[in-house]
């Protein structure tokens, strides 16, 4: 249950004992880059990692800045397969974000890039503490929020990124790690 229509929630897609499993997992397999990144000549500290996952021949830019793909691991790509079976959609890249305790956070953006096209359909599943997502509707102002629990699978429906802000605002009191799992469709780019 989600408190606006263009969010589905799904508690308990994966069971704590799996959750915990698969946190280990990423923890360890991911090879987290440093988040420090370069744009001309300023130096920016990104309050999280991250690793974006991709097709081959996908590119996107987040917050106007390239990503660059890494292919997809088999740990990865297992949880595409089982989300894509249970929403019967077809996702082929993953933005992989660690929040490695309350003090990382991503800010107010929509994921509406020309590349997603539009209708971006965006499965987010959540691992590790349980964080709060927050929302602001563009226009009206309108606010919500609701936590994501570790193994909740939440769909953002493509009207969400149209009329919607979202953030996981600091949560300073929070100790324990977090990874989420954005998964996209991404337009292949044109020949
Ligand atoms: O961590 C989350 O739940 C949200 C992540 C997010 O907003 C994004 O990847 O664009």
């Amino acid at each position: 249950m989600s408190a606006v229509p263009e969010l589905e929630l799904i508690e308990g897609f994966y069971n704590q004992a799996d959750c915990r499993q698969l946190l280990e997992r990423l923890l360890d397999e991911q090879d987290w880059p440093n988040n420090r990144y370069q744009v001309g000549e300023r130096w920016f500290e990104l309050p999280r990692q991250q690793t974006w996952h991709a097709d081959p021949g996908i590119r996107y830019s987040y917050s106007n800045n390239l990503l660059v793909a890494r292919p997809w691991t088999p740990l990865l790509s297992e949880l595409r397969a089982a989300i894509e079976c249970r929403l019967n959609a077809k996702f082929n890249a993953v933005l992989v974000n660690l929040y490695r305790d309350g003090n990382d956070y991503v800010g107010w953006h929509s994921d509406n890039e020309r590349e997603m096209g539009d209708e971006p359909l965006i499965a987010s599943l959540s691992l590790g503490a349980p964080r709060t997502f927050a929302y602001r509707h563009k226009r009206s102002g309108e606010q919500g929020s609701t936590r994501l629990n570790a193994g909740t699978l939440l769909t953002m429906r493509p009207s969400f990124q149209h009329d919607w802000r979202h953030s996981v605002p600091p949560a300073p009191e929070v100790a324990d790690p977090r990874i989420n799992l954005t998964f996209r469709y991404v337009l292949p780019p044109p020949n």
